[in-house]
């Protein structure tokens, strides 16, 4: 038997004659930037038997006392479940789960998430981890408290890696993806719904519709943890759910987390019929790829926009169809114009994220990046253009080539922990000149085209003058405005 099933099954004793009837399972998400719903645990938790067990989510970024609160929850609680991205997040997520098995030994804790099913293993090592869950989690998750609550073996529970009674990892084989329409709907009573409105500053409900991608980018972990597979709710599903979600919570707003949410146009052309069949009064924004954009026919466009599209993200990454060809992208900068174009002529915003920084990335690509952003800009005052650094997040092609030609990247859940490079720096493939141009193009970009009041606009139209003759050198108006008003620093 397991260290976890017999835990479980010390737990399932321990309570005799007041044996609650139904059996807490705690889940935990670790302190982030920002305030998105945490999505990977309502997914989880929705999924269990509810009439067998009771869920509480933990949420860090809502706690003053985030520990304090989990150590309040793990009273006569089953097991526990911590969902775990790379870098900062990771520093939380260890120090909350040694905190409770300190208090618990004989507690389960669960890792689940991008990291630990990317790392089932290594994660292993730090003895306050007992199992961790690879790729998608809802039945993964129910089977795994099921055995723990029957106190049974957690030998050929799919999906997993967890330390046998003898103290040996074993890796069980992987679970198949399944259908997202096999689930249970996302139960947002679980959480707090108005705390995450407020904290947003806006009645925005975060909403996941599909799971996984069919691309296959270099830079990117999705082909790796879904191997290309992509699964998407059924429109019908998604109306009524979001409807019905609606009556309870009146949100203005839905942002779809998916991570290609224009994977399949005539479903999106369903869901977008749906909203305006229900007179959903909501507005929605999503993801696309450049390449869907150009694909979607243009009455399917104003379609979504009329039941509510207000932006669409558009990963660019390059402005240098070299560059693109060599992470894999299967788009071309044309194509981003192309859907630019179009998605302004029905009047909805855009967002174009571009990452500079690929290792042995060249001048002239990351230049063309900059002239790209300039174009951009130049169509619309509503669309951003954000530059992010390269980072050699594990799981990727990229990664796996630079780490093959020598580069060391972290090995332990501590230097994981620390591995977001905030601050000062552009990553290991970016010079210090080069990470100043860019930065000084970053905030130049900004002030000259985002919409400004009267009074700030002669220093627009200086910032305009630097940007169309990449001239960034001397930025006094930058030094002078980050004095007065730091800016935040998320990447
Ligand atoms: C929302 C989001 C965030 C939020 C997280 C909010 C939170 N809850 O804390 C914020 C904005 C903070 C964020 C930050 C970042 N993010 Co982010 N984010 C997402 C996004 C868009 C949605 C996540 C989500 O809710 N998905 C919906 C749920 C249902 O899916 P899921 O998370 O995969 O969960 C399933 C399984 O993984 C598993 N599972 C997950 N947790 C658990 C826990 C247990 C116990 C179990 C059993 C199972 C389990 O079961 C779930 C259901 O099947 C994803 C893309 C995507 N669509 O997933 C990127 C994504 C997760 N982010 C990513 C990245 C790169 C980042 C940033 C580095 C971005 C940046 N440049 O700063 C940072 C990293 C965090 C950091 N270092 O600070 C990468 C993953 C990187 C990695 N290796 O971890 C993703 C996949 C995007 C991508 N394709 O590159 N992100
Ligand atoms: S970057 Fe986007 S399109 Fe490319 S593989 Fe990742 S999720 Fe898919």
């Amino acid at each position: 038997m397991t260290r976890g099933a017999e835990a479980a099954t010390a737990r399932a004793g321990a309570h005799g004659a007041g044996t609650p009837p139904r059996q807490k399972v705690v889940l935990y998400n670790p302190h982030a930037l920002f305030y998105t719903m945490p999505l990977a645990l309502l997914a989880i938790g929705s999924h269990l038997d509810r009439e067998r067990f009771e869920v509480v989510i933990v949420d860090a970024r809502l706690e003053a006392d985030p520990h304090g609160a989990l150590a309040a929850a793990l009273d006569h609680a089953l097991c526990v479940g911590v969902t775990v991205l790379t870098g900062a997040p990771i520093r939380d997520a260890l120090d909350a789960s040694r905190m409770a098995k300190r208090l618990h030994p004989t507690l389960p804790i669960v890792w689940g998430g991008w990291h630990p099913s990317m790392f089932g293993r290594e994660c292993l090592v730090d003895p306050a981890i007992d199992v961790t869950v690879q790729g998608q989690g809802e039945e993964t998750f129910a089977d795994l408290v099921d055995r723990f609550a029957r106190g049974v073996s957690l030998d050929g529970c799919a999906g997993i890696t967890f330390r046998d009674g003898a103290g040996t990892t074993v890796a069980n084989p992987p679970r198949p993806v399944r259908p997202v329409d096999a689930f249970a709907p996302h139960d947002y009573s679980l959480i707090p719904v108005e705390r995450y409105f407020a904290l947003k500053g806006k009645r925005q409900l975060d909403y996941i519709s599909s799971q996984g991608c069919n691309f296959r980018c270099a830079f990117c972990a999705d082909p790796f943890v879904y191997e290309r597979q992509w699964v998407g709710l059924s429109p019908g599903r998604m109306v009524d759910e979001l409807a019905s979600l609606w009556e309870r919570h009146r949100f203005d707003d839905v942002n779809f987390q998916d991570e290609t949410f224009f994977t399949r146009a005539g479903r999106v052309e369903a869901i977008a019929q749906g909203f305006v069949d229900a007179r959903l009064p909501i507005t929605w924004a999503g993801t696309m790829r450049a390449d869907q954009g150009v694909r979607l026919p243009e009455p399917s466009l104003a379609l979504c926009r009329r039941s509510g599209l207000r932006r669409a993200l558009i990963g660019v990454e390059s402005g240098s169809d070299e560059m693109l060809r060599r992470i894999k992208k299967d788009t071309r900068i044309a194509q981003v114009f192309e859907s630019a174009e179009k998605i302004h002529r029905h009047g909805i915003s855009g967002n174009f994220p571009f990452i500079v920084g690929f290792p042995g990335e060249s001048d002239d690509s990351v230049q063309a990046s900059l002239d790209a952003a300039k174009r951009l800009r130049g169509i619309s005052p509503d669309f951003q253009t954000p530059f992010f650094y390269f980072k050699p997040y594990p799981g990727t092609e990229i990664t796996e080539a630079v780490v093959k030609d020598g580069f060391s990247t972290a090995q332990t859940l501590d230097e994981w922990a620390a591995f977001d490079f905030v601050g000062n720096v552009g990553g290991p493939w970016v010079s210090d000149e080069k990470f100043a141009r860019i930065e000084r193009f970053k905030y130049f970009q900004q002030v000259a085209w985002d919409r400004a009041p009267l009074w700030r606009r002669p220093l627009q139209q200086i910032a305009r003058w630097r940007c169309a003759g990449d001239r960034y050198s001397l930025p006094l108006e930058m030094w002078i405005d980050r004095a007065l008003w730091p800016a935040p620093r998320l990447s």
